[in-house]
């Protein structure tokens, strides 16, 4: 076999020099002396750091989050386009309120970088192309509905406005493992925040590995349809309420035009302290599936930031009730 070539430093120079055409590259950011120059590559040279000091601001910052966010005002569970949506309308309507978001991807975004079967282009249903507006996102009008070109972008763009909030984290890579319940003195039982850990924790070579918890006065959950991952707190919600009726209808076939209102108009508190969006609400309701097209999701997170706020006041009272009146910050 004749072994790869392998070019010289000075082959690769010659080459370079002979395609070279002299380009400006322009900046208008934070520039100190009205331009950034970061053309000059013979002088270029990055300012100086010890390995220490980038560690510190990492661990710093997570674990002063983890202990503000211990107790959060809101638990998100699922950073999908539902999750998000929820998130991103909870926190800039409420400013005053600590939302975390717990995904358990290490890449949030769920099953929203992408339209259907792979394809890139991303279609919502009026009128969720108001929710694009408000993000100041760009599509083609069609009339009945509209198409961001890529999925990634609608994604990318709800993330990005979400997580420069400044009362929003993210805790990826987390996994929401169990529920948190309290029984108030009428016997009624409650949920008041979620059990986490690293998601990526080899559960099956371990005898125990406890987790972690957040309280929370509401719980908005939008884990997606059944799955290897999907529609955790639905199924877990019937153990914890048995006595209920049991409230997993399972997702029904594709209906576009059925599927889409009924998720809008259901997402609610389906237990008391927990609040569903999305798809996981399809399990829940027993109602259809709409594949790909994206307004319901985004519309559900809206109605579900609704309903979380609608409860909110009265929850909060009922769980500082349950500790004898303790606040909790
Ligand atoms: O990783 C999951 C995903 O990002 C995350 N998640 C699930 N269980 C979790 C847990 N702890 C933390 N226990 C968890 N995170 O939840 C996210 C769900 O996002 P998604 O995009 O799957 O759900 P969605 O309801 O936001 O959007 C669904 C969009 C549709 S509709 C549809 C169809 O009709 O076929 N298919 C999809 C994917």
């Amino acid at each position: 076999m004749t072994p790869p070539t392998i070019l010289q430093t000075s082959q690769v120079e010659t080459f370079n020099i002979s395609a070279k055409k002299a380009q400006t590259v322009k900046f208008t950011s934070d520039a100190k002396d009205g331009k950034v120059n970061f053309a000059d590559w013979e002088n270029f040279k990055f300012a100086p750091i010890r390995e220490s000091q980038v560690a510190r601001e990492m661990g710093r910052r997570y674990f002063q989050d983890l202990d503000k966010y211990a107790e959060s005002d809101v638990v998100v569970i699922g950073g999908g386009s539902a999750g998000f949506s929820a998130a991103y309308t909870l926190a800039k309507n409420r400013p005053d309120l600590k939302i975390a978001i717990i995904e358990a991807s290490v890449s949030p975004g769920g099953g929203c970088w992408l339209g259907g079967q792979l394809f890139s282009a991303m279609v919502l249903r009026k009128p969720a192309d108001l929710f694009l507006d408000d993000l100041g996102l760009e599509y083609e009008d069609q009339g009945n509905y509209v198409v961001v070109k890529h999925a990634a972008l609608f994604m990318s763009t709800l993330m990005s406005k979400t997580l420069a909030l400044p009362n929003v984290k993210l805790f990826n890579a987390t996994a929401v493992e169990d529920l948190i319940t309290r029984r108030d003195e009428a016997g009624n039982i409650s949920i008041a925040g979620v059990v986490t850990n690293w998601a990526h924790l080899d559960h099956d070579n371990q005898s125990c590995m406890d987790p972690n918890t957040i309280n929370a006065n509401v719980v908005l959950s939008a884990c997606g349809h059944d799955g290897p991952f999907g529609s955790f707190s639905a199924k877990r919600s019937k153990s914890i309420f048995p006595q209920d009726e049991v409230k997993f209808g399972g997702m029904r076939g594709l209906d576009m035009n059925k599927a889409e209102d009924a998720i809008v108009k259901g997402s609610r508190e389906v237990y008391p302290g927990l609040v569903f969006a999305g798809m996981e609400l399809a399990e829940i309701d027993g109602s259809n599936r709409m594949g790909p097209t994206f307004g319901a999701m985004v519309l559900s997170g809206v109605k579900a930031a609704q309903e979380t706020l609608n409860i909110y006041d009265y929850r909060k009272e009922q769980n500082e009730k349950i500790y004898g009146g303790l606040e909790f910050k």
